[in-house]
């Protein structure tokens, strides 16, 4: 059975070694709109996050912070779950590494990868790094002032000896090659597709994918010596979470192969091991990684050595849920590398969603309360500049679905806006202030073609700013199952005569604090 309308969206899986910042919200929050957007159109959605808690690296933060290192994996991972709560994410499951059914997923597929051929014992040595739980080779490596080598994301590297399974990547790199040749959109965007495919042109070496040096992982199923490689754990949690191994669940069979968004510094792992990994074995690879650019704070890039980490819990706590949603998705090109600033940020608050939608709805409610007694007016015929601003209103649904099937999020964004500015032109032309006195069957159309676009408006816009967009709604009077882009036509219409509530602004300014 095929179920066409379903969609399967997952962010990657945090390591539980640090607390969330700003990087892990941006990941969620981009996947929760992408999420949001394609419930709000019909589709049957399936969206996961979670925290990946094996490995070396995690292993360590336990021991530094002296706790039982599965006692520590519950309380980080704790932390993540809270930040999804505040960040207003909609996932309908959150995945640990450490639960049973991850387990039984991990050592599932390195069943199947023995079955079918693609492992060998040997053993591995060369340069690891912890921070990037992963093997570099020597000439990708660069050299401090004192000889000492890091990775190229500048991590600290460290020479490694030990037995270790391999996967036989090496046999990967045509089919890989042919693979992305098929599927020019299976990598975006387009400019790190290039980087992956350059990557693996240079020819792919075997991977090593299990370690014996330390025992926080996944077993590896007939040797207990060794546990798997974290990155080859991590990454099935993708259809751990859809009842793998178990391939006739109803949820795999529904939702897999699904889009992966991760950032850029994670791309080759999801777009070059795994897709390998998941062919080896027989499944059906992803049918889309798209890599996201990082943050970096008033120009500087973020670290904890630094010192300059973004909360985005302190965040939320100062600007609102829907303030930070917001400038997230539109101030950086989805895709591109961003700058963080509190200037910035106070921008968008008071221009785009305080002054441009925030007043406009507000304008609006009010006159309705005052001049129609808070009842949604009825309207005459309208005049050629009610059915454009009421055209474009209708019309935004399919102009945005195509950005959204490409993850331009911020696309989206400026479309929006761009009708929210043409709304606002039409209030400021057609003064229904002063239409009040001189012809009042004008102004009730002419406030009734605005409601019925702050209707759209808000409805799109239900997906970014969830919080904000459903206080609108509430004001509009439109119940919940009207809610849905299913309702962005004339047949869902504002009724005359409904009764509103009394207007109150649903993105308030951003009042900085004189010091
Ligand atoms: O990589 N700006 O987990 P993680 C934007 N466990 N994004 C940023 C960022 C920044 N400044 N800093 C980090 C892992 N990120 C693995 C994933 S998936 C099977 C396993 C992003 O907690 C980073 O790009 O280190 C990555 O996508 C995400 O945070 C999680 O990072």
């Amino acid at each position: 059975m095929a179920y066409p309308d379903t969609f399967y969206i997952t962010t990657p899986i945090y390591y539980v070694n640090d607390v969330p910042h700003i990087g892990h919200a941006y990941t969620s929050l981009a996947c929760d709109v992408l999420a949001r957007f394609k419930r709000l159109d019909g589709f049957d959605v399936r969206f996961l996050t979670g925290t990946d808690e094996h490995g070396q690296k995690v292993q360590h933060s336990a021991k530094a912070a002296g706790v039982d290192t599965k006692v520590f994996c519950d309380s980080v991972s704790d932390n993540f779950r809270s930040l999804s709560k505040v960040m207003n994410i909609s996932n309908d499951d959150f995945i640990r590494t450490t639960e049973d059914r991850h387990i039984a997923a991990s050592q599932g597929i390195w069943r199947a990868l023995v079955d079918a051929g693609h492992i060998y014992l040997g053993t591995y040595s060369g340069w690891y790094s912890l921070r990037d739980e992963a093997f570099y080779l020597e000439d990708e490596l660069t050299i401090g002032p004192n000889n000492e080598k890091f990775a190229p994301s500048g991590a600290p590297v460290e020479w490694i000896e030990e037995p270790s399974y391999f996967f036989r990547l090496s046999s990967w790199t045509d089919p890989l090659l042919d693979f992305y040749s098929n599927h020019p959109e299976f990598i975006l965007p387009q400019s790190r597709k290039n980087e992956v495919v350059r990557f693996v042109e240079g020819g792919l070496r075997d991977l090593s994918i299990s370690r014996t040096s330390f025992n926080w992982g996944v077993p590896v199923p007939g040797d207990s010596e060794h546990v798997m490689y974290v990155w080859l754990d991590a990454l099935t949690n993708y259809i751990t979470a859809l009842g793998y191994p178990d391939i006739t669940t109803d949820s795999y069979r529904r939702y897999w192969p699904g889009l992966h968004i991760v950032g850029k510094d994670i791309l080759r792992f999801h777009a070059v091991y795994w897709p390998a990994f998941l062919m080896a074995a027989g499944i059906e690879p992803p049918k889309r990684v798209y890599a996201h650019g990082w943050w970096t704070n008033e120009g500087h890039k973020i670290s904890k050595s630094l010192g300059n980490v973004i909360d985005p819990i302190q965040l939320v706590d100062m600007y609102g849920i829907d303030s930070v949603r917001y400038f997230l998705m539109r101030e950086v090109p989805f895709g591109n590398d961003g700058d963080f600033s509190h200037g910035a940020m106070i921008t968008r608050i008071n221009g785009d969603l305080a002054n441009d939608f925030g007043n406009l709805a507000q304008r609006v409610l009010s006159m309705i309360q005052r001049y129609c007694d808070g009842r949604v007016p009825a309207h005459s015929a309208f005049l050629s500049a009610d059915k454009e601003l009421l055209e474009q209103a209708e019309m935004l649904v399919s102009e945005i679905r195509p950005l959204i099937d490409g993850q331009q999020i911020h696309q989206m964004l400026i479309l929006l806006w761009r009708a929210i500015a043409k709304a606002n032109q039409y209030v400021d032309y057609q003064a229904p202030w002063n239409l009040k006195s001189t012809d009042p069957k004008r102004m009730e159309t002419v406030l009734y073609v605005l409601a019925e676009a702050i209707r759209h408006y808000a409805i799109l816009a239900l997906a970014v700013v969830p919080d904000g967009a459903a206080r609108l709604l509430d004001q509009l009077a439109v119940p919940a199952e009207s809610r849905c882009f299913a309702s962005l036509s004339k047949d869902h219409s504002l009724v005359p005569d409904t009764q509103l509530p009394r207007p109150k602004g649903v993105f308030p300014r951003y009042a900085v604090q004189e010091s």
